[in-house]
């Protein structure tokens, strides 16, 4: 057992934040790396110390797996938290560490890459009892695809066996379109992931995303913190995440907890992980794949436990035993994801200086960001400006906390998903719980209406704060910069 003293932070934004302010309160000094466009970053500035990664591109900055190593060395930090995207699941990365006596906060390399192969991670699934969509092994000839569809049976879906997260999928409805998705699939597998390899697996229709926490220790303790529905996404990104999830009933949710125990111990997990499931509207739920990293949704899971995953991370790393944690649930938790985009132009990127940004906060709500007012959003990196997380003792205050917190962020000089989000928590079915993966297309009308406008007052109150802090508290005047910002905000459907 080695306490961890120091841990370098690969990685960047609100993650690296999230990561260091447990640190903090643990006792544990933090390192922040960052490329050219981060030096005025606020993980920077958070950390006690940052070096710079010498470089713009990803090849040479967040992925230069030699450079963080030898960083890693140079601080004299003892463990690597990977964050997630980036080297989060790189499992010659988390091998890199182990050679070199640095404390991966993450699974074993060996798991990282069973799971990381989903045709091996079916395989092994399967063995070990957890159910699987029925599907194939990997298929080399056209006509090993057409066997294996008529099999099968139509609707199918193809995908990359090194893909997941929803890149490298072909969906097929009918026989004729088999080859062209065939051939189109295992194209795109061979350029994203440098492997041509291509399953099939029956397409499951209606469906529910139920992904489980789960943590395991050292020494063969494995545990779950119950699920999160992430359902609600557009185009394969996650925008709303909840937990509980409202289609589960107690039973359900004893039994899928099981399973996911059961999948974590058949793949001798250890660290903090996920197991992704699909449920149908007939309550039958399958093994999708396994997460190996911490997840951007982990905080709804944290409000309902009352546990601090990345303590556990951390803790688990150190070689400690969760044997004796008690895992309780209570209430119900909501993330949004804040987005720079524009929602009224195809959800193009809007990144840019965020020249008023305001944080909600208040009884049950959290802001998790990397962002600050006046930091200019880079154009290179994910254009997420928060995750907002609220807490309350059921769903239909949840909801209400949310529709208010979101009111408290104003946003000028880029565009958000703000209005977007609460149009989509307002709807009807969502107020319901009637939430699934078809949400979104099914909701594009409503969603789409006149943008609701933000708190009036307070985004003239913001601007005029914004007008006073650059001219030096002088009244706003009707052609100085004080009206340009009402303009903007007019522009963004604000009434003022
Ligand atoms: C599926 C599926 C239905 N049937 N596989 C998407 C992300 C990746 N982890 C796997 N995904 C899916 N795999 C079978 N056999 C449905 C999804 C899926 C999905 C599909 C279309 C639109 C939104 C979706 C959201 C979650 C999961």
């Amino acid at each position: 057992m080695k306490k961890i003293e120091k841990i370098l932070i690969a990685n960047r934004g609100e993650i690296s934040v999230r990561i260091q302010r447990t640190c903090r309160e643990l006792g544990i000094k933090t390192v922040a790396i960052f490329s050219e466009q981060d030096k005025s970053a606020f993980h920077v500035q958070y950390a006690e110390e940052s070096f710079a990664l010498g470089g713009t591109a990803l090849a040479d900055t967040y992925l230069n797996q030699d450079k963080i190593i030898e960083i890693t060395k140079k601080s004299g930090a003892d463990a690597i938290h990977p964050g997630y995207g980036f080297l989060s699941e790189n499992s010659e990365f988390a091998r890199k560490c182990v050679e070199n006596d640095i404390i991966y906060i993450g699974p074993d390399p060996d798991t990282i890459d069973l799971m990381g192969l989903k045709t091996e991670s079916r395989k092994l699934m399967e063995k070990a009892g957890v159910p699987v969509v029925p599907g194939s092994i990997p298929l080399s000839s056209i006509e090993d695809v057409k066997t294996e569809a008529k099999r099968i049976g139509f609707p199918i879906i193809i995908k990359a066996s090194a893909g997941g997260g929803g890149k490298g999928m072909r969906l097929v409805n009918v026989f004729e379109e088999l080859e062209p998705a065939f051939d189109s699939c295992r194209r795109e597998a061979q350029n994203s992931f440098g492997n041509p390899e291509v399953y099939m697996e029956k397409y499951i229709t209606n469906i529910h995303h139920i992904e489980f926490q789960v943590i395991a220790d050292h020494y063969g303790n494995v545990k779950h913190l119950y699920e999160r529905d992430c359902s609600i996404q557009r185009r394969h990104q996650k925008i709303i995440e909840e937990c509980p999830s409202t289609i589960l009933t107690d039973e359900l949710r004893e039994e899928m907890g099981e399973i996911a125990i059961l999948a974590t111990k058949a793949c001798n997990y250890k660290n903090a992980g996920t197991i992704e499931f699909i449920l149908d509207d007939t309550g039958n739920f399958y093994f999708l794949e396994m997460n190996t990293r911490l997840q951007v949704e982990h905080p709804i899971t944290e409000m309902i436990t009352g546990l601090d995953l990345v303590a556990k991370q951390i803790k688990i790393a150190q070689g400690e035993s969760i044997e004796d944690l008690v895992i309780n649930r209570r209430g119900a938790a909501i993330e949004c994801r804040i987005y720079a985009e524009d929602p009224e132009n195809n959800f193009m990127p809007s990144p840019g200086k965020l020249e008023v940004y305001t944080i909600p906060a208040g009884f049950g709500v959290r802001n998790d960001t990397g962002v600050y007012s006046g930091y200019t959003i880079p154009m290179e990196y994910d254009p997420m400006i928060s995750k907002l997380i609220v807490y309350a003792e059921d769903r239909a205050r949840a909801i209400e906390k949310m529709q208010r917190a979101l009111g408290e962020i104003h946003v000028l000089g880029i565009k958000t998903n703000i209005s977007y989000l609460r149009k989509i928590i307002l709807t009807d079915n969502f107020k319901e719980g009637k939430v699934n993966t078809q949400f979104i297309e099914e909701h594009e009308e409503e969603l789409s209406r006149r943008p609701i406008g933000y708190g009036k007052n307070a985004i003239a109150a913001a601007a005029i704060l914004k007008y006073e802090d650059m001219m030096g508290n002088l009244p706003c005047s009707k052609n100085g910069k004080g009206s340009a910002w009402k303009m903007n905000a007019r522009r963004e459907g604000v009434n003022l």
